[in-house]
């Protein structure tokens, strides 16, 4: 048995760290949530969520109203801190940004006790643990740190990167093994004993934060690549003209062989920033993975392209009609199918493009959502039907599961994500 925790606390409830925060408490740990926006702090106290995640809402219920979870504004002792803040990037070299970390860091270090466990789960760049244990050191002076005492130091420091799917984050933090990066053996068998309260993976012990704030950035980008991969063949059939979903269906039957779809660019906020922190420590040496992200961020423009191409065709063949009586409809807005997260979706920002170059109507079908995202003047929301009926350039941007039966539209189609049409 390791070390038992009693009292845990988790600064940053949103996408991962409310889920976690939740899970901790389901298995009767006290844990207290702390998070700067008062707002997402009053739901949680009334048992209720701010955020979409399948089954998330009744853990949390249960959770509050079990007494073992509550929110709250200002840090306060306990004996494990998980920080799990947005660490986004700035500039137009894509370097990260750690502010949200230093800040989280900053609002801790007066309530660290001796014996206290940090976890950075944040998706870092390499050096960003190490940062976070100087930060916390420095406002501490009267604490021993692991990165100067060793396995006897007074407070212990890992990196444990989240790596759960969204729209499965219930069930993987549960299944997924856990890359576990202690700053010393001690600080890793610690975090181990924390994780292994509800984790039934394995929880992997590496031999130092760096190189598993490495693994967490690598396994983003090795998605991204191979997804760059697939967008890289679709341009390529386009000019052969030839349909990229066969072809790929057809390698796929090596046994060796798994080419990704390709689809209308890569959003979420996972995979299209995490390689840019190899990028920005590596500039010269990260070139599959530089270019992986330009081939994926080029995809929208692409899609456009063939958007404004259909409307000419159209035009063309129905001289009658000027561009303000064309009707296009866009299928899909999220990032990815059967979610309602439009964040850095490739198909909101095409909607949104489509909206403001066309003159005409943009009909939007997304089943997911009963209020949509601002788009623009000339967007409405609209049925699946509605949208066969009335659109005379037809969309496609997310395989949505409603889509994937739906009968072929008549008119132009442009479909990014292959769907096949009964
Ligand atoms: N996509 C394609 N083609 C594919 C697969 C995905 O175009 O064949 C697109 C999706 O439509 C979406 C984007 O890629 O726009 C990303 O979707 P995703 O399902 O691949 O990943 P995320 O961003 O939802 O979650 C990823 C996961 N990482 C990996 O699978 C390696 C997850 O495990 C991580 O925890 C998460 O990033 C994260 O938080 O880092």
């Amino acid at each position: 048995m390791g070390h038992q925790f009693k009292k845990i606390s988790v600064i940053g409830l949103g996408y991962i760290g409310l889920p976690t925060a939740a899970m901790f408490a389901s298995r009767k740990i006290e844990v207290v949530g702390v998070d700067v926006n008062q707002a997402a702090v009053d739901t949680i106290n009334q048992g209720e969520i701010h955020i979409v995640e399948p089954d998330l809402d009744k853990v949390v219920h249960a959770a509050v109203h079990e007494g073992y979870l509550r929110a709250t504004t200002k840090p306060e002792p306990a004996e494990a801190f998980l920080i799990a803040v947005p660490t986004p990037f700035k500039g137009d070299n894509h370097e990260p940004d750690l502010s949200y970390v230093e800040a989280a860091s900053k609002a801790i270090a007066p309530v660290l006790e001796k014996g206290n466990l940090v976890v950075l789960e944040s998706t870092s760049p390499v050096g960003a643990t190490e940062a976070m244990a100087g930060w916390l050191a420095a406002e501490r002076p009267d604490l021993s740190f692991p990165q100067d005492k060793g396995d006897n130091s007074d407070i212990r420091i890992a990196y444990c990167p989240e790596r759960v799917l969204p729209g499965k984050v219930m069930q993987e933090l549960i299944t997924n093994d856990r890359i576990i990066g202690g700053v010393t053996p001690r600080c890793s068998s610690e975090a181990a004993s924390l994780y292994k309260v509800f984790v039934k993976g394995e929880c992997v012990i590496a031999s130092g934060p760096r190189v598993a704030e490495m693994a967490k950035l690598s396994e983003n980008s090795f998605r991204d690549v191979n997804i760059a991969f697939a967008n890289e063949l679709s341009l390529i059939c386009d000019g052969l003209d030839m349909d990229v979903w066969e072809l790929i269906s057809l390698a796929n039957r090596h046994p060796r062989v798994n080419i990704l779809q390709p689809g209308a660019g890569v959003g979420g906020h996972c995979i299209a920033v995490d390689p840019w922190f190899i990028v920005a420590s590596a500039p010269e040496t990260a070139q599959i993975i530089r270019t992986a992200r330009e081939v994926n961020d080029a995809k929208p423009k692409w899609v456009l392209e063939k958007v404004k191409s259909a409307v000419g065709q159209f035009l063309l063949d129905n001289p009658t009609k000027s561009a303000e009586e064309v009707v296009i409809a866009c299928y899909g807005l999220a990032f990815k199918p059967d979610i309602d997260d439009f964040r850095e979706s490739p198909a909101l920002e095409i909607a949104r493009a489509c909206t403001n170059m066309h003159p005409g109507r943009v009909l939007i079908v997304e089943p997911n959502v009963e209020d949509m995202p601002q788009i623009g003047e000339g967007a409405s929301l609209v049925s699946l039907d509605a949208a066969h009926k009335q659109a005379d350039v037809h969309l496609i941007l997310v395989k949505h599961r409603e889509f994937i039966d739906m009968a072929k539209p008549s008119g132009a189609i442009i479909d990014a994500v292959g769907i096949e049409w009964k």
